[in-house]
């Protein structure tokens, strides 16, 4: 996790623009680059109406210039090193130096216009998910617009018809692409700050890799068996945590483009959904959850106030996408002795040790050596022992004494006295037994041999 030094440091990492924008096409705004793979503070609307700006765990927002009533925004889709967890880097494809590319943010009623570079040795283009637009903006390679081939920058121009949750991928080559980890959100503010206030807002992308441990590169070609499911691109237990102030209202914004649903849950609290990517959801059609399954290619966001202090897991309760990198054709040993077969193999290797016969929850304990470039199936620790997570978790940490647009990492929970559970030390009970039950006589064939006789079933 990232330490509270090392967050403050962080905004230092957004790098200034490459000198070729500023020499080659003076009417193109900066597109700056971001170096880091830490939460970067909210963005405050430099320009154009207010808004609460939202944050991004372990990525950033995208600063725009004002030109003439219209905010622009520049993209540049280009091969980007990301680390996704202390150990492990990836090398994608993503926009401005990351992936998932930067958030954007405006506001409802905002003309937007978005210069999209491109560097990659392939052509692209961005679909802008959710959005109201009209149909030559939508992005999609072929059917709406030429694709931006390498070398080339196009703009899209759009008016924002509607607040909301949105994100933008490309629509080319859209299945490697995706792959590749090319994805960013897009938040649309509302008009009226006064509706559906927050104090709190954050948002997230759900995206998998298939990286075969000691490599770089994700297969792009697979379709199911993912070993590295993120959040923004991110895994446990280097995820930043979500810091929320005792009290507050917050929300929480997941897309979701991987190739499976995504059933995301939160301890400690009941939360509403109350914004999809088609837009709020009206307060007499909200329901309480604790999990809200996020389908493909959808966002989903939910809200609740934070009047429980804690460290609360937010996770997918889908089990397999809270590891790392493991291999699925694993034999089950529980239940079994390997004692004699150890005892074999030791002659041959002395410090062999036969794993998972009483479960595998020792590997969350071991550091066992693995390859260069990946990031052990179970790992993280807390204050009272192994995690034994990894994948698509974090956690949200509500805090009473968090100052307000405050989001490193508060460190663990101080539980108050006799508030945590505790081992039971005294004498146990003996089990209650259940009286011994009546011998039967007969075997069930002497029994269906003599069928009932009808006048048996009168009384029924
Ligand atoms: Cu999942």
């Amino acid at each position: 996790m990232v330490s509270r030094r090392a967050f403050v440091g962080a905004g230092a990492a957004l790098a200034g623009v490459a000198a070729w924008s500023k020499t080659s096409a003076m009417s193109l705004p900066d597109a700056p680059i971001m170096e880091d793979a830490s939460t970067q503070p909210p963005l405050a609307p430099s320009a154009g109406p207010d808004y609460n700006p939202v944050v991004t765990p372990n990525g950033w927002t995208l600063p725009f210039r004002m030109n003439n009533g219209w905010k622009e925004f520049h993209l540049i889709a280009e091969p980007v090193e990301r680390e996704m967890g202390e150990g492990m880097t990836a090398y994608l494809w993503g926009y401005n130096g990351q992936s998932p590319g930067p958030t954007i943010e405006c506001v409802e009623g905002d003309k937007v216009r978005i210069f999209v570079t491109n560097r990659l040795p392939e052509h692209t283009t961005i679909h802008w998910h959710g959005m109201l637009l009209p149909c030559g903006m939508d992005g999609v390679g072929g059917l709406t617009q030429p694709h931006i081939k390498s070398g080339k920058t196009f703009v899209y121009e759009f008016v924002m018809q509607k607040s909301g949750t949105f994100m933008y991928h490309p629509h080319a080559d859209e299945m490697l692409q995706m792959a590749m980890g090319m994805m960013g959100s897009f938040v649309v503010h509302p008009k009226d700050p006064t509706f559906m206030p927050v104090d709190r807002d954050f948002v997230f992308l759900l995206s998998a890799y298939d990286i075969d441990p000691g490599t770089y590169v994700p297969r792009v070609m697979e379709m199911t068996d993912f070993n590295m499911w993120t959040m923004n691109t991110r895994v446990f237990p280097n995820i930043d945590p979500l810091p929320i102030g005792l009290n507050e209202r917050a929300r929480v914004r997941v897309g979701n483009l991987t190739m499976t649903n995504h059933p995301i849950h939160m301890h400690g609290y009941d939360f509403s959904v109350t914004c999809t990517d088609g837009g709020w959801v009206r307060p007499e059609a909200r329901w309480p959850e604790v999990t809200i399954d996020i389908p493909v290619g959808a966002m989903r966001a939910f809200e609740f106030d934070a009047h429980v202090p804690g460290d609360w897991a937010l996770h997918c309760h889908k089990s397999h996408h809270t590891m790392n990198a493991m291999g699925h054709d694993v034999p089950t040993f529980i239940g079994v002795d390997k004692t004699s077969v150890a005892k074999k193999i030791r002659q041959l290797q002395p410090d062999y040790m036969p794993m998972g016969t009483k479960g595998m929850a020792d590997m969350g304990e071991m550091s066992m050596p693995i390859p260069d470039n990946t990031i052990p199936m179970m790992t993280g620790w807390g204050q009272f022992g192994p995690l034994e997570m990894g994948g698509m978790f974090t956690v949200v940490k509500v805090r009473e004494d968090l100052a307000k647009g405050d989001y490193s990492d508060p460190g663990e929970y101080e539980h108050p006295p006799g508030t945590v559970a505790y081992e039971w030390t005294g004498e146990l009970p003996m089990a209650a037994k259940a009286p011994d039950a009546p011998v039967k006589t007969g075997s069930l064939e002497q029994k269906s041999a003599t069928p009932a006789k009808a006048s048996d079933h009168s009384g029924h």
